[in-house]
């Protein structure tokens, strides 16, 4: 069993296939959360599972289940797994790539007739990305308890169409019950998403840990008025004051070297008219940083700062600070370098840059990922792009790091 392998060309075909919906000009994806294209992709997913024997189950939030028995269905699942919605301007890779390795794995064992021990189960998890509806990670947050499944079910888009609603649109409402699956390990690959491994010349990264997370919804309300008759010194102009705080994320992170991040990608301007000066703005600020030290100091600096402009403009500044991810060990991950040992891929420890499912499995299971390079380190990006080799490569790893745990009877 030590060289079995799974058929990199299958799996590269699928991922092609699943790229057709919401295929974007530039060769990316456009799946947003719980959209019609959404469906087709858990139609998809479903199906291809179904036709290798699998049962699925569909839980309260929409995480799907696809379960293959193992001799001992007393014994908890070896889970893998990822999602298949997508950023706006996503890529073919980012989620569906753990996804369909998941698939992968599922159709070799049926192929090749292997019994497992314990069973094996691949699951898609609602919104990942926390594009269309926040946070990111919302299903697999609810699954394992960090947030209420009644309060996720409310949350809306821009649109106010609320998650519940959408759920039940696309026929995705479950009835199962939440974290109620029998799981002993999950792991999930995917890509890096950033440029280390291909630097490195890596075709495998152990992922070590996940670095933490902030989220914020910052709203600066000052006062409509006339482009062309407002004195500057009369104005409260609302625009003006989320530039400065925006450039100044930017100065929080590069402060805080080496790891600071900060981004702000989303913004609504009220009215959002050229010749009326802004009376209000909402905007997101991402920070994020591998020490939850730092992590809490560049919150520090942002609040400070949000205060300052506040008082020096004369305007209201309110910080919704939603949403914190503090930074997460795998400790699962040790199966992930003996299997890609035993494989003989090249492979080095990394951390997550982005968040994962598999970040929030960690509460509940011991949680590994398989990370394997894209090109140029770049992703939430139509570009996005990887090898089949390297596909086949990070899929083999998720083979034998599931199959180290699962254990094989025949
Ligand atoms: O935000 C993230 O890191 C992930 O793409 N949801
Ligand atoms: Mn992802
Ligand atoms: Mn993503």
């Amino acid at each position: 069993m030590s060289r079995l392998e799974i058929n990199g060309e299958r799996l590269w075909q699928s991922l092609m296939e699943m790229a057709k919906i919401g295929a974007t000009e530039k060769g990316g994806c456009n799946r947003l959360a719980l959209t019609d294209l959404d469906k087709q992709a858990r139609d998809l997913f479903c199906q291809w599972c179904e036709s290798v024997g699998c049962t699925i189950s569909v839980d309260k939030m929409g995480n799907i289940f696809a379960r293959r028995e193992g001799s001992d269905s007393s014994l908890g699942a070896v889970s893998t797994g990822s999602h298949l919605d997508t950023q706006p301007t996503g890529g073919k890779f980012d989620g569906v790539f753990g996804v369909l390795s998941g698939v992968e794995i599922l159709r070799t064992l049926h192929e090749q007739k292997i019994t497992t021990r314990a069973p094996i189960e691949v699951s898609v998890w609602t919104n990942e990305e926390g594009s269309r509806f926040q946070p990111a990670m919302q299903g697999s947050g609810v699954y394992v308890g960090r947030f209420d499944l009644e309060q996720e079910w409310q949350k809306t888009d821009v649109d106010g169409k609320n998650v519940k609603d959408e759920l039940v649109r696309i026929g995705y409402l479950g009835t199962e019950e939440i974290g109620s699956r029998h799981m002993q390990a999950f792991f999930e690959a995917h890509i890096e998403q950033g440029p280390i491994l291909e630097d490195e010349n890596k075709e495998i990264g152990v992922v070590r840990l996940g670095q933490g997370i902030r989220w914020y919804n910052v709203t600066i309300t000052g006062r409509e008025s006339h482009a062309g008759s407002t004195p500057m010194a009369l104005r409260a102009d609302a625009l003006a004051a989320a530039a400065n705080v925006i450039a100044e994320v930017e100065n929080i992170a590069l402060r805080n070297k080496p790891n600071g991040l900060g981004t702000t990608g989303f913004m609504q301007v009220h009215p959002n008219s050229r010749n009326t000066i802004p009376g209000s703005v909402t905007f997101s600020v991402d920070l994020r940083n591998p020490d939850p030290e730092v992590l809490a100091k560049m919150d520090q600096e942002l609040n400070e700062y949000c205060q300052v402009i506040a008082q020096e403009r004369g305007l209201s500044v309110d910080v919704d600070h939603f949403w914190y991810f503090a930074p997460v060990e795998f400790n699962a991950s040790d199966n992930v370098k003996i299997a890609a040992e035993k494989l003989g891929y090249s492979h080095m420890d990394i951390f997550a840059g982005a968040g994962h499912d598999a970040c929030y499995m960690a509460d509940i299971v011991p949680a590994g990922m398989v990370f394997t390079p894209c090109k140029d380190g770049i992703s939430h990006n139509e570009i996005e792009f990887t090898t089949p080799e390297q596909c086949t490569a990070g899929c083999n790893v998720l083979l034998h790091s599931m199959l180290e745990v699962a254990g094989i009877v025949d």
